[in-house]
């Protein structure tokens, strides 16, 4: 899973009802590319390089998730969707919406169909005027001087007009981040360290997650489950409390809110499953005695796989003491956190289905975990 990117876009339109070409745009943009974190004013602007219609002119800051390559396919889709003709590809036409990746963060790319930075930066002012709205001091990954000096030298002397009508940002706000603490639960390779990394890159929160690698116990129970079963819950419970009575009682000032790939109940749902009933006995006793000390999560969300795709995850993450999981087991694991989520009745939890959803590669289903999510929260 890749972090995001901080790039720029150029939107123009001289057809039509321009300022709605521009603001359809922004909303696929948001669906398709990314959040949007700024827009530049409008401008108004004669038609640069041929004769048409006057334009208006905006600039994005998105940041995105999607490579180089993918931003320009998803602005081509976008503008053909918005019902963008090309003609003749060796001359400047009208058009409904024009879509143009400027800026991918200070990456320089020289590839036939795809120039980062844009090459027409310097010399047309109706993208430096919008640009310089956002990036007045970013400097230009090339020529190293910054936005606003460019526009300070270039040499296109057109007119420019700031328009009266202003962008909306399409992206809505999000009510889970007024929680404190969030826990992303779920079989193994249901994807809840791909889901909490991304939530906590996008939403500034302190992310907290397992700390399973460091567990010498893990591969030893794999391969003789009834010797080890013992050593590997206990070590798990006194990580799992350490971390978390160590991270969640530091309050850090600068992030929203805190995001786990776990909870701490994990340790009981497995230690069910895997000890004997005696060993379970007395692992039952000290985690008692330990989960009354911690701070439980305000927000519990089970994103719940299919078997199907949770063998399929686990085989493309490749950790080898894996690749020996039993569909048998992953569905007694989730059998035991069903029961355990329906025996709560003092925790906020939201079970969601995610079989259906590929939120780490299409940001549309990434969305729509978002929102459902944010239905959790009345
Ligand atoms: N885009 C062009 C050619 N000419 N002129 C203005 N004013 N605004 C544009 O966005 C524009 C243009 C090619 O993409
Ligand atoms: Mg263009
Ligand atoms: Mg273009």
């Amino acid at each position: 899973m890749k972090s995001p990117k901080t790039v720029i876009l150029a939107l123009g339109s001289n057809l039509g009802d321009r300022m709605a070409y521009l603001q359809k745009a922004l909303e696929k943009i948001h669906e398709n590319i990314g959040w949007i974190k700024e827009v530049s004013q409008v401008y108004e602007t004669p038609a640069w390089g041929f004769a048409g219609e006057a334009f208006l002119n905006a600039c994005v800051h998105v940041s995105t998730r999607l490579e180089a390559k993918q931003v320009l396919f998803e602005l081509l889709e976008i503008e053909t969707e918005l019902g963008r003709e090309r003609k003749n590809p060796s001359e400047y036409q009208d058009r409904t919406i024009d879509l143009d990746l400027l800026l991918y963060g200070e990456e320089v790319i020289d590839l036939p169909d795809l120039k980062v930075p844009h090459q027409g930066i310097p010399n047309r002012l109706f993208v430096l005027k919008p640009l310089n709205d956002l990036a007045a001091s970013w400097k230009h990954p090339v020529l190293q001087k910054s936005f606003s000096l460019l526009l300070k030298e270039t040499p296109d002397q057109s007119e420019i007009n700031l328009f009266k009508a202003q962008l909306q940002n399409p992206q809505k706000d999000y009510r889970f981040s007024s929680f404190n603490y969030i826990a992303v639960e779920g079989n193994i390779g249901a994807g809840k360290t791909s889901f909490s990394t991304m939530v906590s890159e996008d939403f500034n929160a302190k992310l907290i997650l397992e700390r399973f690698k460091d567990n010498p116990f893990l591969p030893k129970f794999y391969e003789n489950k009834d010797r080890y079963a013992f050593p590997l819950e206990m070590s798990f419970l006194a990580d799992r409390y350490q971390q978390l009575a160590d991270d969640l009682a530091q309050y850090d000032l600068f992030k929203e809110f805190v995001i786990s790939d776990y909870d701490v109940f994990k340790s009981l749902i497995f230690a069910r499953i895997t000890l004997h009933e005696d060993e379970y006995a007395l692992y039952h006793k000290l985690f008692h005695l330990m989960y009354k000390e911690l701070v439980k999560p305000e927000l519990y969300i089970y994103l719940y796989q299919n078997t199907e795709r949770l063998l399929e995850n686990i085989r493309k993450r490749g950790r080898d003491y894996e690749q020996n999981i039993q569909p048998e087991y992953l569905v007694e694991i989730n059998r035991s956190y069903l029961n355990f989520i329906k025996s709560q009745s003092n925790m906020k939890v939201k079970v969601i289905d995610i079989s259906g959803l590929d939120f780490v590669d299409r940001r549309g289903d990434y969305l729509k975990l978002l929102d459902e999510i944010d239905r959790a929260v009345d």
